[in-house]
């Protein structure tokens, strides 16, 4: 079985739709983050980057102890050779999935992220910011569009990781005032990717929280605690 310590956001969304796309029981154990739950002793054992999501497998395949694994690249890659699915085995095809996956871990979502953060949730608008991650996040819709273009199915061939780690971002494309007709290959996978009922039951998991952050929350996520690493 595997507990997932999660809220519903585009990061825990790539790990719901992962185990909904295996098929395999996980226990959601949800955690706060405008609370704070992020910094609790018990969370930043097995995330220490007080991040969500993360996730403990208690049958690791080495039959061994309870193993918990944080950064939603690695619990990626970590649950497709746990299963043997999503992720190619052959090199070229590992290789290939892999650095899409390495991509959006560092590309797609912290750009997008960071745009989100600046145009809608920073309290100070701050125009700079706002366009050096907006130019940013529509160079990247672009490197994606080019590169379904190319493969004219999934991002990396085959339905895979890296379709999964890319596409809760993509979600943001209407609240960050992106349109994806400027972007037809990312328009279609997209439709695709929706489409899947495994990809609605992983949206479906917990309530994504649409009201505006309290002022407490923006101090817990974005003011001096933030800014604090955890020891
Ligand atoms: N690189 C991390 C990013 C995880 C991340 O940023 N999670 C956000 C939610 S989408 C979070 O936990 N935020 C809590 C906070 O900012 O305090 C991953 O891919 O797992």
């Amino acid at each position: 079985m595997i507990d997932l310590h999660y809220a519903p956001t585009p990061n825990g969304w790539k790990i719901t739709i992962m185990l909904e796309d295996l098929g395999i029981p996980y226990n959601v154990i949800p955690v706060d983050i405008r609370g704070g739950d992020q910094f609790k002793p018990e969370f930043l054992a097995i995330s220490p980057n007080n991040r969500i999501p993360a996730i403990v497998d208690r049958a690791p395949a080495d039959g061994g102890a309870p193993m918990s694994v944080f950064e939603t690249g690695a619990i990626l890659i970590y649950l497709a050779e746990k299963t043997g699915r999503f992720l190619p085995s052959d090199t070229r095809g590992r290789s290939r999935v892999i650095e899409w996956v390495m991509w959006q871990m560092s590309g797609l979502g912290p750009m997008l992220g960071q745009h989100g953060h600046f145009l809608l949730y920073a309290a100070e608008k701050i125009p700079y910011a706002i366009d050096r991650y907006r130019r940013e996040a529509a160079r990247l819709y672009g490197v994606l569009d080019a590169q379904l273009g190319k493969t004219g199915a999934y991002v990396a061939g085959d339905y895979s990781i890296a379709d999964i780690a890319c596409f809760p971002w993509t979600m943001t494309h209407k609240a960050q005032g992106f349109t994806l007709d400027d972007y037809p290959n990312v328009k279609r996978w997209y439709a695709d990717v929706r489409a899947r009922p495994q990809v609605q039951a992983g949206l479906a998991v917990g309530k994504f929280v649409k009201e505006p952050f309290s002022e407490e929350a923006r101090r817990i996520m974005f003011g001096a605690r933030a800014a604090t690493a955890p020891q």
